[in-house]
């Protein structure tokens, strides 16, 4: 136990799927051996997590019966309540099986669509059985290799008719759950639709019940395009948009790697972090990735131990940095007030802008001024290696 050990109360979570994953990719087969649903329940509470998030088929099997599915989410449910963990978040498989290889809710055949529909309904009301309140829609088969195949606004139509769907769904049965959407940019598919937080942002207003609606952005996928993670979220808080988070780490620009919270890119992380807890944000911390393929069973419990550890201390490094002497001079100096502009820019009037046409500015004077960002983000790097 020390000051990064971690504690309910910091609402980490992980889904079966990720201390589940067994290490196959495009090349190879499993390395591991499984972890059952109420194994991870079990390890994830005594690592200090306080709870886990699942699509419908890491619990219940496609092929289980009435009185199969059951029996699995009692023994579950039970689980739940002996180790002290909660269900946070419930997803649809919407990718794995064959049926959907060209798309689940975006499918040019309403079969499909119509199927994707029916096993949405089951996997939420599965989720709600369990206490799920978010639900998160990850379209990762919702795009194109062959862009002859489908005209890409009709897509976006079907797309919006069946979370419209689902949403009449949810309200007619009367659950309490809000919906969050997951964008990425490619992988499986070759091209994604609704790729990036923008977009699905977007997107989320012309459904219809907005409010009802928000994200699920993950670090990976906001990465795999080579974006500014931090300024992606950043926009969801400020619309208050943010109803979950998928922390992981990923390379710019590669494969979808899953990777350790924090592992690549730990000034972008940091950020983050700051962000987050900069803002209040109070939904779950949600670890999306996966240990190393050359790891077994003990190398995923590390792997999750070490997800929860690095967010602490980046956590603890964001105090810091808020009572860093030096790094608080240097931002008082480059974020200086002026109460009678920012009162003119606030608001449009005839007046403002009549004042603001007259306002002499120096603009030789303000390019020349240097603003020691150099220094500051040395500071930062110091704070970050442990040498401030
Ligand atoms: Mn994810």
């Amino acid at each position: 136990m020390d000051a990064y050990t971690p504690r309910k109360e910091h609402k980490f979570t992980f889904g079966l799927w990720t201390v589940g994953n067994r290490g196959r990719d495009p090349f190879g087969d499993v390395v591991r051996d499984v972890v059952t649903p109420i194994r991870a329940v079990q390890k994830l509470s005594e690592l200090g997590a306080y709870g886990v998030n699942l699509h419908d088929n890491d619990l219940v099997p496609l092929d289980a019966t009435p009185t199969e599915r059951d029996r699995i989410v009692k023994e579950f449910k039970k689980a739940l309540d002996d180790y002290g963990m909660k269900l946070v978040m419930g997803t649809t498989n919407l990718f794995y099986h064959p049926v959907f290889k060209d798309g689940a809710f975006t499918s040019n055949d309403p079969k499909v669509r119509a199927y994707a529909l029916q096993k949405s309904m089951q996997a939420i009301d599965l989720a709600v059985e369990l206490g799920a309140e978010i639900y998160v829609f990850w379209g990762g088969r919702e795009g194109t290799e062959c862009d002859a195949s489908k005209d890409p606004a009709d897509a976006i139509k079907r797309y919006r008719e069946c979370i419209n769907f689902l949403i009449g769904y949810v309200k007619d049965q009367k659950y309490s759950l809000r919906f969050a959407m997951e964008p990425k940019p490619n992988e499986p598919r070759g091209d994604i639709f609704l790729p990036n937080v923008g977009a699905m942002l977007a997107f989320i207003e012309t459904l219809d019940d907005p409010d009802m609606v928000g994200v699920n952005p993950e670090v990976a996928h906001e990465h795999m395009a080579g974006l500014n993670f931090a300024h992606a979220v950043a926009q969801a808080l400020e619309a208050g948009k943010l109803f979950h988070i998928d922390l992981n780490a990923q390379k710019l620009n590669r494969f979808d790697q899953d990777l350790r919270f924090g592992s690549e890119d730990i000034k972008g992380a940091f950020f983050l972090v700051k962000l987050l807890e900069d803002h209040d944000y109070d939904g779950p911390r949600h670890f999306d990735a996966h240990a190393y393929r050359t790891e077994d069973e003990d190398g995923v419990w590390e792997f999750a131990r070490g997800c929860m550890r690095t967010y602490l201390i980046l956590k603890e490094k964001a105090r810091q940095f808020n009572e860093h002497p030096a790094i608080q001079e240097l931002l008082a100096q480059v974020q200086p007030r002026d109460a009678e502009l920012e009162s003119l820019m606030s608001r449009y009037s005839p007046q403002n802008a009549q004042v603001l046409r007259q306002k002499q500015f120096d603009i030789e004077a303000m390019g020349k001024k240097g603003l020691g960002y150099e220094k500051l983000d040395q500071l930062v790097i110091d704070l970050l290696l442990g040498v401030a």
